[in-house]
């Protein structure tokens, strides 16, 4: 269970971001609309959220869950493989040592980014990506170990991080696109798949029971359904357009 969450406001700078999306310019004030819905839906579901304050310094530091990964009573700070991203963990430091009792930290060579990051019970898969690179995941290992979670990493096509496809629902069931479908190492895992034309949805969020999906993905909400899960839809259209989905905006632990 969730009991809270860690989230950034965006900031008026929002529309510099990083993107391959070609959707256009996210609109910073519907933006911060559907981030507060986004954090109400959170509390809604009973999570405690800590709301930190934007920073136009960095456009891409709504995306919080990037810049740090976090468990139990560990926090481990990343090293973004976006060279405009890796100051954030600057913003972020505090709110982790003042929630966590063991901070650790992933070090030059190494890069790595949350959204790379999903755990499966006790069990970390890790994307190796764009951003994310072996000495970042080898050292994330080493740390994960300490604390008996094991990690495995996963070699990655053309997607930006390894939640961008595939999300785990608890129970052992994975959300999760066709492409992704094809990796051996989730084979053990029941599995919904996304159509393509909804590969957006893959990036959704189980909070407490919930499946968080994004707005507009009629398909892939009947299918959660279908699993026996509750849905809750947030839009998301003006983070779609930066590439980023419903896990990239928060911490949950
Ligand atoms: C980026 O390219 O870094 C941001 N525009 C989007 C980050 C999305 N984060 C995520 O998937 N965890």
């Amino acid at each position: 269970m969730f009991k809270k969450a860690i989230v950034r406001k965006p900031c008026p700078n929002l529309a510099s971001g990083i993107t391959t999306s070609n959707l256009g310019k996210p609109d910073y004030h519907k933006a911060l609309l559907q981030h507060a819905r986004y954090v109400d839906a959170l509390k809604d579901l009973g999570l405690e959220v800590d709301v930190l304050e934007a920073d136009n310094r960095f456009p891409d530091s709504v995306f919080v869950e990037d810049v740090a990964v976090c468990i139990g009573n560990l926090g481990v700070i990343t090293r973004p493989g976006a060279g405009s991203r890796r100051d954030e963990i600057t913003l972020i430091k505090e709110v982790i040592s003042s929630n966590f009792d063991h901070v650790e930290s992933i070090k030059e060579p190494g890069t790595l980014e949350g959204g790379d990051v999903m755990m499966a019970d006790n069990t970390f898969y890790v994307g190796l990506s764009d951003r994310t690179n072996k000495p970042g995941i080898d050292q994330f290992r080493n740390i994960m170990k300490e604390f008996n979670y094991s990690v495995h990493q996963v070699p990655l096509g053309d997607i930006l991080h390894l939640k961008t496809g595939i999300s785990y629902l608890e129970d052992n069931n994975l959300l999760l696109t066709a492409e992704m479908n094809e990796i051996d190492l989730f084979s053990s895992f029941n599995k919904i798949i996304v159509p393509d034309e909804e590969a957006y949805a893959a990036n959704s969020i189980w909070i407490n029971g919930t499946v968080v999906i994004p707005a507009g993905f009629p398909v892939t909400k009947q299918k959660i359904e279908a699993a026996g899960y509750k849905t809750v839809q947030i839009e998301m259209t003006e983070f779609e357009k930066l590439d980023g989905g419903l896990s990239c905006l928060s911490l949950r632990f």
